[in-house]
């Protein structure tokens, strides 16, 4: 495995670069047609013209397909004879051998075969440019018409002939991550990451003297939702690992159970759960102070560093390595820890599990109702979400036998709408589980219960479709990361990109410039900080770029999101690799 090192990650970059121009043929093709000017004169001399040139698109679309499928079959295709020599190896497995082969290794550098693939594929780049050059120019000599009800088949036709070349590709792409080779050692890294996290979470959370112990207390009630609640204890967490200081929670007569935390989840520490101590302060209080008691985020002064997205440099380049929205993972991480639940809410999950018939493939999808819509959040119809659930299940390489859906939401009308519109699905949900969520039942235990079900099967969804403006979702999204080595792909936002409330700053970063082409776009240069207000998931974002002060529009790809990193203590007392085997 150690013969691959940088490889893998050059491939999919090619592939990307694939993936990307496969885009940008379906959008000149799109507005090549769309262009066409349907005057009445003209239409029966342009028709056939039209056709013949929408024809050669297609025929265009039909030659990069094959040159796509020959690359596939350029990696596999020693596939049988190892077949032979392997007995009956897997087919990840023949994959993987047959990549590692095509490779070669660091000693002799790479192999003819990868050489030549890297040229193949650049040369192929280029020629896709000039197909869309030679397209273009034609769309300038030859803008016609087309008769309404053909152009609308023939843009219909393009968009699914897009649609199977870039399943297609984003299924090579996942198999070009299946066979570099690196598989074992990402799922080694990932577990011993979350295991030194876990531990050193554990350390700090039992101090061998309680009595001396450095303290962080912080109250749960929040006059908020169980999520929002959540997001507040884990920054109180947070905050207690970067001051060392074990977090002592004040849970008693919480607003969704009176009995407190410890209803339905594990204490925070099974030595330490007394606040008291030989001196107090407020935040941020100072290393003589043994007690200090942070307020809640919106009140908090100074603001702590260690609240998101920042996330510890010492373990940053192992977590940006691993997965590729590093705060998602290291909140998850914290909900791993703090979300433990009691044995009779374990039995509380597993049952309904069972009772709802929750098994894989299945999309889990949330939907926000009577408090938040129009006050936080905008309305979106069922069908919107389960647009999003179709994509899912149409880009799989394998159709199931079933599309199963998993609805969770705040109103039982959502739950049986589906089910009525959406008879071709298994629509799994509980309404009267819904029916506790309603704003005047909410703060109850059973309804506290229903919560907890549903954001742990949300969580263990194959893909999640949401608004990430509800809190509910984010949660449900950063424990969906404890599931997986890195699924933070694994989501549909309907509105809001992820975001921690009351996160500290951490402006986008410009990597490409950009010139604007229509009044509502902005400039962008290398290295602008953008305040990014919102991804129009539609290829543009709108920010105010911080170096001209203006906002508007500008391509999302040309800016980045730089990983934000604090010194949070290194706690040397916990061994990088647990002893334990
Ligand atoms: N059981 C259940 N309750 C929900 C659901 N969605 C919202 N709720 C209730 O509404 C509350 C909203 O919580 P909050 O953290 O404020 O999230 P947000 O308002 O959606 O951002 C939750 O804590 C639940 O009590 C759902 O899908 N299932
Ligand atoms: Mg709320």
């Amino acid at each position: 495995m150690a013969l691959w090192n940088g490889r893998p990650g050059w491939l999919s970059k090619l592939g990307l670069i694939l993936l990307i121009a496969w885009l940008i043929v379906l959008i000149i093709s799109v507005f090549h047609v769309m262009k066409s000017n349907p005057s009445l004169d003209n239409r029966l001399t342009n028709e056939k013209d039209n056709a013949r040139k929408l024809s050669d698109i297609m025929k265009n679309f039909e030659i990069l397909k094959k040159q796509n499928d020959a690359l596939a079959n350029f990696l596999t295709r020693d596939n049988s004879k190892i077949f032979n020599s392997a007995g009956n190896l897997n087919d990840k497995q023949k994959i993987v051998i047959d990549a590692m082969k095509n490779v070669g290794n660091n000693e002799n550098g790479p192999s003819l075969e990868y050489e030549e693939l890297r040229r193949k594929v650049k040369n192929n780049v280029k020629e896709m440019w000039y197909y869309f050059n030679a397209e273009l120019d034609k769309v300038k000599k030859y803008a016609d018409d087309f008769p309404l009800d053909k152009r609308e088949k023939d843009i219909d036709d393009a968009i699914k002939n897009t649609w199977e070349h870039k399943k297609s590709l984003m299924n090579d792409l996942d198999k070009l991550m299946d066979a570099d080779g690196h598989g074992e050692w990402r799922e080694k890294e990932s577990r011993e990451l979350s295991d030194l996290v876990q531990r050193r979470f554990y350390h700090l959370q039992n101090p061998s003297d309680c009595n001396t112990a450095k303290k962080l207390t912080c109250s749960l009630n929040k006059g908020c939702g169980f999520g929002c609640q959540i997001h507040h204890l884990t920054y109180c967490f947070l905050v207690a690992y970067g001051t060392e200081r074990t977090l002592i929670l004040k849970s008693k007569g919480w607003r969704y159970h009176k009995d407190g935390w410890e209803s339905v989840f594990k204490p925070l520490s099974d030595t330490c759960q007394s606040a008291g101590g030989s001196s107090h302060s407020n935040w941020p209080g100072d290393a003589t102070k043994q007690v200090v008691s942070l307020p809640f985020v919106d009140n908090v002064y100074p603001k702590p560093i260690y609240q998101p997205p920042s996330i510890p440099a010492d373990l940053a380049p192992r977590i940006q390595k691993i997965h590729g929205h590093p705060i998602v993972w290291w909140v998850g991480q914290v909900l791993k820890f703090l979300m433990r639940p009691q044995d009779n809410i374990k039995n509380v999950i597993d049952y309904s599990r069972d009772k709802l018939g929750f098994e894989k493939p299945i999309v889990g999808v949330h939907v926000r109702r009577t408090d938040k819509v129009g006050t936080e959040a905008a309305f979106h119809d069922i069908d919107e979400y389960m647009v999003k659930v179709d994509q899912y299940f149409n880009q799989l390489e394998v159709e199931p036998t079933v599309r199963r859906v998993f609805i969770a939401s705040d109103d039982p009308k959502v739950i049986l709408t589906a089910r009525k519109r959406y008879t071709r699905y298994e629509i799994i949900g509980d309404p009267t589980v819904a029916e506790t969520a309603s704003v005047s039942k909410r703060y109850s235990d059973s309804s506290l219960h229903g919560i907890i079900v549903d954001i742990n099967l949300l969580s263990m969804s194959d893909h999640l479709v949401c608004t990430f403006s509800s809190q509910v979702c984010r949660v449900a999204y950063e424990l969906m990361q404890t599931y997986h080595i890195d699924a933070y792909d694994k989501f549909t936002s309907l509105d809001d990109s992820y975001y921690y409330g009351g996160q500290n700053a951490n402006p986008y970063v410009a990597i490409l410039d950009h010139v604007p082409r229509r009044v509502s776009e902005i400039e962008l240069r290398i290295g602008d900080k953008i305040e990014v207000h919102g991804n129009h998931w539609d290829g543009y974002s709108k920010g105010r770029n911080m170096r001209s002060g203006v906002t508007g529009l500008f391509p999302s790809f040309k800016v980045k999101n730089p990983v934000a990193v604090a010194d949070f203590p290194k706690y040397p007392q916990v061994p990088l690799v647990s002893d334990e085997k």
